[in-house]
């Protein structure tokens, strides 16, 4: 009897992954494709991790592939990166098991830090890519994926976006079909070690390949053609398929699902078939100018509607000739994320905003370090780079520069070490505060190596911070607790008055792993000056009403402190206590 679930785009990959004997499945977390691994771990029978980054899942995949596992690799579009590398190569040498890396984009950055459109990763490295419109799709492409993979001998590239990763759909799941791998691996130098004899042999293989490819599309079910009135023709895929459907429902379609390489006579015939021809998709013209490079006349739209999410309004109005709208419901108040009530970063922050310093910034909860009343982060670029900014930026002003960098944990496990052991290498006098919230907070509290637990929560082995980086040869390596602001302040001061590299280990884990909170603090009103120190710590647990004299009084919410005690110990009045505690 047929089985129906309600899914998720994402737990729709796993279950297309897991159905299709999926043996191997790795990732480093992203927004939006988290949930996928966690759900593919969840139905079990299967090898699944969190890698130390992108390019190590892409790598490790690419070894059980050899052997003939079928494996997954998930990551978010910039994810891909630093995974391009590898999926460049790999292009060459094949999969034999076949390999399924799914790219999750995040149009209209709702938690990234640039709209980067990976569509273009396909076609410069020559994978096949398909594009899921809905949760059912997400299962069956996921399949037809490890088909091709397999049939064609490379990795596929299965590219989703926001909605469809996190946008719920009735799904027809089936039964799992196991593929063993054939171990032990057997050399076939040729066809893996990619010297220049040998990638020259694989570069004409390639091509043969992506001929093939290109004949195969023509026919592939996963393109379909909508009738619908002939007056106006719309090729579109993914999500954008979806709102131009809403649309347009009469209209007649080419709905494609592979959007690498592209089915040339199939667009062709459905271009002739149609008076007016428009190509809706999200980002980048990517297909409407591949089919203009056909010599297919496409009814240009306005180049406004490539930035950000489309959606139903936005495509409507680009089709009725008139400027797409915004991106989002104007009318919704504005909610500026802020780091939580007692998080550890706030004490760090605090202490680099009292001490003017420049700091070079990374990506994750600690990012919000640089909104205001903080203002203590000023750089943030891609995961690592804070490390490698603070260098270039002490070895081009000199000696005696107030700057340092901040990374977090997770962050510093992905990329951070090898610029840090650039920093060691090339004697820079730099300092590197890593922020160890004992978790990947940002992406929604995921493990990694320096928390000493897996995917499956289970004991894994815990890589020591501090032995590492005095293993790379850091003599000043120093671990303190940002709930004690003083020695934390003290700690970087004298770290930023030495003369070569060190690095200070911020340890304290981030409030929402413990979910343990302090006895809250009161604000004493009547030792209280109203100086308004305390509300430079930006804790949401801190409110202030103005008084008759136009100050501000401070006050804390009972039920939002955890209990922290940064406020206290800034309070130069001592007028903040512990609830219960007298002064
Ligand atoms: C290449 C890449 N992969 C993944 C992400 C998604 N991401 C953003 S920040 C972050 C890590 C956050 O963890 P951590 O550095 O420990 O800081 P925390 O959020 O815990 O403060 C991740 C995985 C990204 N931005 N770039
Ligand atoms: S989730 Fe954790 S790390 Fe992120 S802001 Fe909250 S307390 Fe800080």
């Amino acid at each position: 009897m047929e089985q129906r679930q309600l899914l998720s785009g994402n737990e729709a990959i796993a279950r297309g992954a897991w159905e299709a004997g999926c043996g191997f499945g790795s990732g480093y977390p992203g927004t939006p494709s988290s949930e996928i691994l966690p759900a593919l771990a969840e139905l079990g029978d299967c090898y699944t991790e969190w890698s130390v980054n992108e390019k190590c899942a892409l790598e490790a995949a690419a070894g059980a592939a050899i052997v003939g596992a079928r494996c997954l690799v998930t990551m978010k579009h910039v994810g891909l990166n630093v995974a391009a590398d590898p999926l460049f190569t790999l292009a060459y040498t094949g999969i034999n098991g076949g390999l399924v890396v799914v790219s999750a984009d995040d149009p209209s950055m709702h938690s990234s830090q640039n709209e980067q459109d990976n569509r273009h990763y396909a076609r410069a490295a020559k994978v096949p890519m398909l594009e899921p419109a809905s949760s059912q799709e997400a299962l069956d492409f996921t399949k037809l994926a490890f088909e091709i993979s397999e049939r064609f001998d490379t990795p596929v590239l299965l590219r989703v976006t926001t909605r469809i990763c996190h946008s719920h759909g009735v799904v027809s799941v089936g039964e799992r079909s196991v593929k063993q791998p054939a171990c032990p691996p057997q050399p076939q130098v040729a066809k893996y070690v990619m010297l220049p004899v040998h990638a020259r042999q694989r570069r004409a293989l390639m091509a043969q390949r992506v001929a093939s490819l290109r004949r195969y599309v023509e026919s592939a079910q996963v393109n379909r053609r909508e009738a619908g009135d002939p007056a106006v023709g719309i090729i579109s895929a993914g999500v954008a398929y979806q709102y131009a459907k809403e649309v347009c429902p009469g209209a007649s379609f080419l709905k494609l699902g592979m959007t690498w390489p592209l089915p040339e006579q199939m667009i062709r015939d459905f271009a002739a078939s149609v008076q007016k021809l428009y190509v809706i998709e999200e980002l980048d013209p990517y297909l409407a100018e591949q089919v203009q490079a056909m010599g297919v006349a496409v009814t240009p739209l306005p180049e406004s509607l490539q930035e950000g999410e489309l959606n139903p309004e936005r495509v409507k109005a680009a089709l009725e000739g008139s400027p797409p709208g915004p991106q989002s419901a104007p009318d919704l108040p504005a909610r500026p994320p802020q780091l939580c009530p007692g998080c550890p970063h706030r004490g760090v922050f605090m202490a680099l905003h009292r001490l003017r310093l420049f700091v070079t910034g990374d990506i994750g909860c600690y990012t919000l370090g640089a909104l205001p009343p903080l203002q203590a982060l000023h750089t943030c670029m891609c995961m690592g780079a804070g490390v490698g900014q603070i260098h270039g930026i002490n070895q081009a002003c000199g000696a005696g520069q107030r700057a340092v960098a901040v990374i977090g944990d997770s962050t510093f496990v992905h990329s951070g070490i090898t610029n840090l052991i650039n920093i060691f290498y090339n004697n820079s006098p730099s300092v590197v505060i890593i922020l160890d919230n004992a978790t990947t907070a940002m992406t929604g509290g995921q493990d990694h190596p320096g928390t000493g637990r897996t995917l499956h929560g289970g004991p894994g082995r815990k890589l020591d911070l501090a032995a590492l980086c005095q293993g790379i040869g850091i003599r000043h390596v120093q671990t303190v607790d940002p709930y004690d602001f003083k020695q934390t302040q003290a700690a970087i001061k004298a770290a930023v008055e030495r003369d070569e590299p060190s690095v200070i280990i911020a340890s304290r884990p981030c409030v929402l792993l413990s979910r343990q909170r302090g006895r809250p603090f009161v604000v004493d009103e009547e030792s209280c000056t109203q100086c308004g120190v305390c509300l430079q710590v930006g804790c949401p647990a801190i409110i202030s009403s103005p008084t008759a004299a136009g100050r501000r009084q401070p006050q804390i919410d009972p039920l939002l402190c955890s209990g922290c005690g940064l406020c206290a110990q800034v309070c130069p009045q001592d007028a903040i206590r512990q609830a219960g505690d007298t002064a």
